[in-house]
């Protein structure tokens, strides 16, 4: 349609991207037989198969394990160019995307072949894309704070090629205030703050991240629409919501993709924005989630520039690129 048309050429930040989400299965038996590793499944089918969840955990587990193929600086490397080559198809002209370090220094994989391996990704894509990125360190919510104080430290010589930190993985039974400390440390260091709040997680836990974690975006957001002051505070203080329509109906946080909240995060002045989360897991890349609100009717070609422009006036960049793409 002429609507799916105009949506898909809009330019567009991408703010909310697990790039070990973006590795899609064939790439993950590709680098599974580079590097001789064998994995649980017999085929691209079969593993695509395993990918249907009833609640984010489901999820984690399968994500978790599919990480493991990822060992040298060039699978790091190769990940990163194949989600911006995807993002380059979609007009993503800007991308902000999450690593999990402690996924790979868990299993033996130095930080600096993580690091090393995504910025020289980011940097081709600059190169030969034209999609500038920036790199956000996230720690897993269900490890301890201590192990995120050690990431943070072993993270001490990327820190000028680091954007922000954040705060993803397993949300209920680990609330922001588990963190508080080290997202403090993260702020006295210079790093942007971001978190997965209020996904699974209740209101409470957007009030932590905002008042504990001093967040400057947050990630998700869906359910402080539980919480009328919640959600005025959030929208007076222009805070920005990444929001993941696929996502959420993959993990069951809303019913039906025609029930998703993000007409009403509009109606209600929050700056949201559409992201994808996890393409590879969740079925579709940053267009295929814009064009999945379409059927409902609710938005149409005003909101949706409302939504590409948001995605930009949340991100990172200075005011001068901001300016240059709105
Ligand atoms: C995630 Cl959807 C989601 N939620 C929390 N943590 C994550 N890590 C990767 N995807
Ligand atoms: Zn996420």
């Amino acid at each position: 349609t002429d609507l799916a048309h105009f949506v898909s050429g809009l330019p567009k930040a991408e703010l909310h991207l697990h790039i070990e989400g973006s590795l899609e299965p064939e790439q993950m038996f590709e680098l599974a037989r580079r590097n001789r590793i064998a994995i649980p499944f017999a085929s691209v089918e079969e593993l695509r198969g395993a990918y249907s969840f009833s609640r984010l955990q489901d999820f984690l587990d399968i994500y978790y394990q599919g990480a493991d193929v990822l060992r040298t600086e060039e699978d790091f490397r190769d990940l990163a160019l194949a989600y911006f080559r995807r993002a380059a198809a979609d007009s993503v002209v800007h991308a902000e995307i999450f690593f999990d370090p402690q996924t790979h220094t868990d299993r033996g994989i130095p930080f600096q072949v993580v690091a090393d391996g995504l910025l020289a990704g980011m940097q081709e894509a600059e190169r030969d894309l034209d999609v500038t990125s920036r790199l956000i360190l996230c720690f897993l919510r269900h490890l301890d704070e201590d192990a995120a104080f050690e990431t943070l430290a072993a993270a001490e010589p990327w820190l000028d090629r680091i954007a922000a930190v954040g705060l993803d993985s397993s949300e209920v039974g680990h609330p922001p205030s588990k963190f508080r400390r080290v997202f403090d440390r993260a702020g006295e260091m210079g790093l942007l703050r971001v978190a997965h709040a209020g996904e699974e997680g209740p209101p409470a836990y957007v009030h932590e991240a905002l008042d504990l974690l001093h967040i400057d975006r947050l990630d998700h957001g869906n359910r402080a629409l539980e919480d009328r002051a919640l959600t005025t505070r959030l929208a007076r203080s222009g805070m920005t919501l990444t929001v993941c329509p696929l996502s959420n109906l993959k993990l069951c946080v809303v019913e039906d993709i025609d029930a998703h909240p993000i007409e009403r995060m509009l109606r209600l002045g929050l700056r949201a924005t559409v992201n994808s989360d996890d393409p590879a897991y969740f079925g579709g890349y940053v267009n295929d989630n814009y064009r999945a609100l379409i059927p409902a009717g609710r938005l149409d070609a005003h909101d949706f520039a409302t939504l590409a422009r948001n995605s930009f006036l949340g991100s990172f960049l200075d005011d001068v690129a901001v300016t240059r793409h709105i």
